[in-house]
């Protein structure tokens, strides 16, 4: 793992040059990416779930400081492929890698070796330098600590990974100077009150696919695709917002609905208030099951989903 110094802004005080930079997160699914995403940028702008595998394309968070701005991109994380989805979700993080000045890598506290090979992999190929961040500390106890940020250290062959936890916020002001220090300094990329780069449409859509993540078990909540027909703001009414749910298969439209489309309808609830949070005003929302025969293989529905 490469390791760069802090580097101070050689031409003026630091006032007039601040740290400006991009920081991918990497690490294994699960191990609280979207979750530290959202702590630094005081919102929930990445889809968060117990599931594995929630944040399937690179999200981009901008934090802006008095002394620097910093650029989150939030990864799908180090996975194996086994549906085209997964490659193309395996190239966003090659990407954010290439396009990052820092990647924080994550470990998971409750398990901390998770196919490392794939992690050694990942970091004996990293072309930018690699800062490792333990996070779920709340998980461990305290004096089990030391000894286990020690061993991950000499099994990944790395300095030793920055303890925090993004679910409680320990730690996270000593990470953030820590990465700040890392970071080259220049003009700011983005106006200060920039949080955001995609539009509304795309994170109302990640808010319908956390819900329904929710709702759906086993290997279903990795068969659907959430797609925005219409958006619409409307002076005097409810925003209203036509979605539609892509299935991969036949027998996957009846599990969605549920019996007497009972599911359905409760995803279709939890949709709205999730949405009116979202958007901060009140929203009507229109959900439809549809089957795309197996689009989590099909490069031509994988590019009109946006996954390409
Ligand atoms: N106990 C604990 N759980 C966490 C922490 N950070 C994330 N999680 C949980 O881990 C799960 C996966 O988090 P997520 O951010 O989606 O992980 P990602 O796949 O790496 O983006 C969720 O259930 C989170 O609530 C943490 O610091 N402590
Ligand atoms: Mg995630």
């Amino acid at each position: 793992m490469r390791s760069k110094q802090p580097t101070s802004c050689p031409l003026a005080s630091a006032s007039e040059q601040p740290r400006v930079g991009y920081v991918a997160l990497a690490g294994r699914p699960n191990a609280g990416k979207s979750t530290l995403f959202n702590a630094f940028l005081g919102q929930r702008l990445s889809i968060v779930t117990a599931k594995p595998q929630t944040t399937r394309s690179r999200i981009l968070g901008i934090l802006t400081r008095p002394q620097s701005q910093i650029i989150f991109l939030d990864t799908p994380g180090l996975l194996e492929a086994s549906y085209k989805l997964h490659e193309t979700m395996a190239h966003q993080i090659d990407q954010a890698a290439r396009q990052a000045d820092l990647v924080l890598l994550l470990f998971d506290a409750a398990r901390p070796k998770d196919r490392s090979a794939l992690v050694k992999h990942f970091l004996e190929h990293a072309r930018v330098p690699v800062l490792a961040v333990l996070n779920k500390i709340d998980l461990v106890q305290p004096t089990q600590l030391d000894g286990l940020q020690k061993s991950i250290a000499d099994e990944f062959g790395i300095a030793s990974p920055i303890p925090v936890s993004a679910l409680r916020g320990d730690g996270l002001g000593k990470l953030l100077s820590h990465l700040e220090a890392q970071l080259p300094c220049g003009p700011k990329l983005y106006p200060d009150d920039m949080v955001a780069e995609q539009p509304e449409r795309f994170f109302a859509a990640e808010r319908i696919r956390e819900v329904a993540f929710e709702h759906l078990e086993d290997e279903l909540p990795y068969a659907i695709n959430i797609h925005i027909e219409e958006f619409r703001q409307r002076p005097g009414h409810k925003t209203y917002i036509r979605a539609i749910i892509y299935v991969g298969r036949e027998s996957q439209k009846g599990i969605v609905i549920g019996k007497k489309g009972m599911r359905l309808r409760s995803i279709g609830r939890k949709a709205r208030a999730a949405l009116e949070e979202l958007l901060d005003e009140p929203v009507y929302v229109e959900l439809w099951v549809k089957v795309r025969p197996d689009w989590r293989d099909k490069e031509r529905d994988l590019r009109e989903f946006g996954y390409l």
